[in-house]
C-alpha cells in the first residue's frame, strides 16, 4: 500500500475561507468547547455520562471491557431495551402527543403525522405478531422496505424483541437480498407490494420471491400493502405471505418490553469491501445507542422541543439507521421522513417539504447538493428556507464549492455547516465540526468528536506533522464501534485492526481505509478512500483534489476523475465532468478550458488525459461515486458489476460517449 499523503494538497489547503459560528447558537449550544478537555481528561468518564442520556434497566458494571481487543464490550452487565429508549419513555414522560414523523409520501398530499403514543402503539403490535410468526430472540429478520413508516416500526419491533434487523436498500436486487439473507440466515423477510420512485408504483414483493428461489432460509413473508398494485396469480404464497395490516392489525398494541444485555446484537448492516463478498457489520445496543444519541445531539445541537429535523438518507444505509431511526428517536426528536426522489414531482420538492414543515436541521449528501448546485440558484430561492439553523453533510467529502453553495444559497449564509465523517463500521460521527464551537473551514471534517480519538498516520503508524497526509485511523475503542464482521471474526481484525498492531507503547490502532492530510493548524481534511488514490509519473494525486478542482470551475457542477493504466505515465488522470445547466454544452473550447484550470490550480502532473462531459455519473445509493465502473471505462474493459448502481443504465450512456471519443 502507498501513502497516500506525500504530495501536497495544494487546492485544498489553499482554502482559506472560515465560517465562524453565529453567536446566539454558541451562547445556546448543547455542547461547548469544555467538552473536548473534559473527555480527553477521562475518556471512559465521559461516555458513562452520555449513557446517562438513556433509560437502562440495570446499570453497567464496567464501562469497557477492551481485555479481549479489538473484541470490545461496552456497559458490561448493563440491560437496556433500544425500543423503549427511543419511543416509550418519551410517551411515559409525558410527550405522546408529540410528532415523532412527519411522513412524506411521494405522491402529493399523501401524507401522514405519527405521535410518539402511536408510534408506541404500531411498534408494540409489530413486535406481538413478529413473536406470534415465530420470531425469538436472537433470530434475524430482514427489512425490504420503501420509505414509508413501517420501516421505522418494522425496525423498532424487531429491536423490541431483541431480534437483529439487517435492512436491505429497496433498490436492491433479488440477488443481493438473497446473498444477504443467506449470509445472516434471516428467517422472516418484512417487505411491501412496491413503493413510490419518480411518480410511478415501483414492485417490491417479486424480488422476494425471486429471492426465495435463491435461499430456502426464508419462512414468512409479511408484505404492507404500500401502492396496492397487482401482485398477479402467482405473486402471493398463503403458506409464507402474511399482509402486514392483518398481522399487525390485529395485534395486541400492550407489550412489555425485555430489557437485553448491553452487548446484545442490535442489528447486521452489509456494506460492501474492496474484495469478495459485502461484510455483515455488526453493532450491538446500549453502547451504540449512546453513540447515535450523543452525536445527534451534540452535532445538530437538537433542541428537542423546537427543532424539526430532517435527514434525507434512506434507511437501507447506515445514515438512516443512525440518524433517521436511532439517534433521533432516543433523543425524542420530531422528523420529517420522506419517500421519494428529491425531483419529484418537480425539483423544488425538497424546498418545498423544509418550507412547508418548517424543517432546522437539515442533514445530506454532498451529491445532491451538487445536483442542485447544476440546477442553479433559482429554484431554491423561490422558497421560505428561513426556518433552517444548521446544514449537515456526509457521505463523501464535499467540495469546498458545493460546501460554500450550500451554506449560502440553502443556508442563506446563515447556518453552519456540519461536515461529518464516519462509516457504517463507526456507527456514528467520529469527525465533525461542533456548530455552536467551531469555525468551520469549507471542505473539512475538522477534528474527531469528544469522546473520540483519530489521527493521520504513516505507513509506521507514526503521527504525521501537520502539513502532510497519510492514513485515518481512529486511535481508541469508542461505544458505537462494529463488534466484528457478522460470522467471521478473522476478517475484522484482518480488515480493520492488522494494518497498524499495538506496539510497545499504544494499542492497535483501527484502520478506516480513508486516506487524510492534516493542515498547518491540525485540522484534519478527508481525501476518500485510500484506492482512489492515483499514481501519474510517480506522483500521487488524490482523486478528491482533481475533483475539487473541476468542481471549481464555473461551468462544472460535478466531476469524477480516476487513474487508468496508461504505457507513459503508469496511470493517466481521466475525468468525467457533468456541467451546470447554464453552461449549456459549455461550448467548443470547454475541454481545453478545464484541462487549463486543472494545470492553473493543481499543476501540470494533474492535467487530465482525457475529459468526457457526460449527462450522469454511476453512483451507489448512498451517493457515492462508483469510479470503478468508470476506470473500466477508461482503460476500455466491459463494465464490471453494477448490482449496487442507483441506476445501471447511466454507464451504457457513459460507456457510449467514450467509445464516440476515442
Ligand atoms: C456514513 C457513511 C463510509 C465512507 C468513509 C469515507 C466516506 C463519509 C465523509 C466521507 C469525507 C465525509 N465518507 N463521510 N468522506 N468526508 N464527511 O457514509 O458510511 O457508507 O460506510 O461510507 O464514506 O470514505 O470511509 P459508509
Amino acid at each position: 500500500m502507498t501513502d497516500p499523503g506525500s504530495e501536497p494538497l495544494a487546492n485544498l489547503l489553499r482554502e482559506d475561507r472560515r465560517f465562524a459560528p453565529p453567536a446566539g447558537l454558541a451562547a445556546s449550544a448543547n455542547v461547548k468547547a469544555d467538552a473536548y478537555r473534559a473527555a480527553t481528561a477521562d475518556r471512559e468518564g465521559f461516555w458513562a455520562k452520555q449513557a446517562d442520556r438513556l433509560t437502562w434497566a440495570k446499570r453497567w458494571d464496567k464501562v469497557l471491557d477492551w481485555s479481549d481487543a479489538p473484541f470490545a464490550k461496552w456497559f458490561t452487565g448493563g440491560r437496556i431495551n433500544a425500543a423503549y429508549n427511543c419511543v416509550d419513555r418519551h410517551v411515559e414522560a409525558g410527550r405522546g402527543d408529540k410528532v415523532a414523523i412527519h411522513w412524506v409520501g411521494e405522491p402529493l398530499d399523501d401524507t401522514r403525522d405519527i405521535t410518539y403514543a402511536q408510534l408506541q402503539d404500531e411498534v408494540c403490535r409489530a413486535a406481538n405478531a413478529l413473536t406470534a410468526l415465530g420470531v425469538g430472540t436472537g433470530d434475524r429478520v430482514a427489512i425490504y422496505l420503501p420509505m414509508i413508516p413501517e420501516a421505522v416500526v418494522a425496525m423498532l419491533a424487531c429491536a423490541r424483541i431483541g431480534a437483529p434487523h439487517t435492512v436491505v436498500f429497496g433498490g436492491f436486487s433479488a440477488d443481493a437480498l438473497a446473498s444477504r439473507i443467506e449470509d445472516c440466515r434471516a428467517k422472516v423477510v418484512i417487505t411491501a407490494d412496491g413503493g413510490y420512485r419518480r411518480g410511478t408504483a415501483s414492485a417490491l414483493k417479486p424480488a422476494v420471491d425471486e429471492a426465495r428461489t435463491k435461499t430456502d432460509k426464508i419462512e414468512k413473508v409479511l408484505v404492507v400493502r404500500r401502492t396496492g398494485q397487482d401482485l398477479g396469480e402467482d405473486g402471493w404464497d398463503d403458506a409464507t405471505d402474511i399482509w402486514w395490516h392483518d398481522a399487525v392489525g390485529s395485534a395486541s398494541p400492550d407489550h412489555i418490553p425485555e430489557a437485553f444485555d448491553a452487548e446484545h446484537p442490535l442489528y447486521v448492516m452489509y456494506t460492501s469491501g474492496t474484495t469478495g463478498t459485502p461484510k455483515g457489520i455488526l453493532h450491538t445496543t446500549g453502547g451504540y445507542l449512546t453513540g447515535v444519541s450523543y452525536t445527534h445531539d451534540a452535532v445538530f445541537d437538537l433542541k428537542p422541543d423546537t427543532d424539526v429535523y430532517w435527514c434525507t438518507a434512506d434507511i437501507g444505509w447506515v445514515t438512516g439507521h443512525s440518524y433517521i431511526v436511532y439517534g433521533p428517536l432516543a433523543n425524542g426528536a420530531t422528523q420529517v421522513l420522506y419517500e421519494g426522489t428529491p425531483d419529484s414531482p418537480d425539483p423544488g420538492r425538497w424546498w418545498r417539504i423544509i418550507q412547508d414543515y418548517g424543517v432546522t436541521l437539515f442533514y445530506t449528501a454532498p451529491t445532491a447538493i451538487r445536483s442542485f448546485m447544476k440546477q442553479g440558484d433559482e429554484i431554491p430561492g423561490s422558497f421560505d428556507l428561513s426556518s433552517l439553523r444548521i446544514l449537515g453533510s456526509v457521505g463523501e467529502p464535499i467540495n469546498p464549492e458545493a460546501y460554500v453553495w450550500y451554506r449560502e444559497v440553502i443556508g442563506g449564509g446563515r447556518t453552519p455547516v456540519v461536515d461529518t465523517w464516519w462509516q457504517t463500521e463507526t456507527g456514528a460521527v467520529m469527525m465533525s465540526p461542533l456548530p455552536g464551537v467551531t469555525a468551520g473551514k469549507p471542505g473539512s471534517a475538522m477534528s474527531a468528536i469528544p469522546g473520540v480519538g483519530v489521527d493521520v498516520v504513516d505507513d509506521g503508524g507514526r503521527s504525521v506533522p501537520n502539513g502532510s497526509g497519510g492514513y485515518l485511523v481512529v486511535t481508541s475503542p469508542w461505544p458505537s464501534m462494529l463488534r466484528t464482521v457478522w460470522g467471521d471474526d478473522d476478517r475484522y481484525v484482518e480488515t480493520y485492526w492488522s494494518r497498524f498492531p499495538a506496539t510497545g507503547e499504544r494499542g492497535a490502532y483501527y484502520f478506516a481505509g480513508d486516506g487524510a492530510k492534516k493542515d498547518a493548524d491540525g485540522d484534519i481534511w478527508v481525501l476518500g478512500r485510500v484506492d482512489d488514490v492515483m499514481n501519474v509519473s510517480g506522483h500521487r494525486l488524490s482523486t478528491t483534489e482533481i475533483e475539487s478542482a473541476l468542481v471549481s470551475h464555473p461551468k462544472v457542477a460535478e466531476a469524477a476523475v480516476v487513474g487508468a493504466t496508461d504505457a507513459d505515465t503508469g496511470q493517466a488522470v481521466v475525468a468525467y465532468v457533468i456541467l451546470r445547466n447554464e453552461a449549456g454544452d459549455g461550448g467548443p473550447l470547454i475541454v481545453k478550458e478545464l484541462s487549463d484550470h486543472v494545470r492553473k490550480e493543481i499543476g501540470p502532473i494533474a492535467k487530465p488525459r482525457q475529459i468526457m462531459i457526460v449527462p450522469e455519473l454511476p453512483k451507489t445509493r448512498s451517493g457515492k461515486i462508483m469510479r470503478r465502473l468508470l476506470r473500466d471505462v477508461a482503460e476500455g474493459r466491459a463494465v464490471g458489476d453494477t448490482q449496487t448502481l442507483a441506476d445501471a443504465s447511466i454507464m451504457d450512456l457513459i460507456a457510449a460517449g467514450q467509445a464516440a471519443s476515442t
